[in-house]
């Protein structure tokens, strides 16, 4: 048994759960937030039999795209400031992050 935990951006998730189910994998839907924008994304937790593991990566990497983002740094950088001028940095978001963790026990109680 496998666990993947995937963060995805939110406007792929609603397609990625109704593929995932449709094709009988579980899936538990957290939201989080990114670390580096701060900004909402989506992470699930997806319970697999080992034979079942790349035909849920596969339907991830189908599903979800990578995007490009710009964002403004707000906060000057240290040192003098006089010469400060934000300007927006592109920034590419994955289309996912997988994790595939090995389940030591998997119990339904
Ligand atoms: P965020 O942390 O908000 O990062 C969004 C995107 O910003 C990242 O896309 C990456 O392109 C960029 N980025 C992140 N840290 C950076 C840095 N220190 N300098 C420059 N650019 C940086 P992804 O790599 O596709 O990650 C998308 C989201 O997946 C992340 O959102 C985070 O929530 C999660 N993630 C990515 N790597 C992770 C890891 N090793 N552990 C846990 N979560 C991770």
């Amino acid at each position: 048994m496998k666990l993947i935990v995937v963060v995805v951006q939110d406007k792929d998730v609603g397609k990625l759960v109704d593929s995932l189910v449709r094709k009988g994998h579980q899936t538990t839907k957290l939201a989080s937030t990114g670390g580096f924008l701060r900004e909402g994304n989506t992470t699930l937790l997806i319970g697999v039999t080992e034979d079942r593991l790349d035909d849920a990566i596969g339907i991830i990497e189908k599903t979800c795209h990578s995007r490009t983002q710009m964002i403004s740094p707000v906060t000057p950088p240290p040192g003098p400031t006089d010469a400060y001028m934000p300007y927006p940095v592109e920034v590419r978001v994955g289309g996912a992050t997988i994790f595939v963790i090995d389940v030591e026990q998997f119990k339904k109680i």
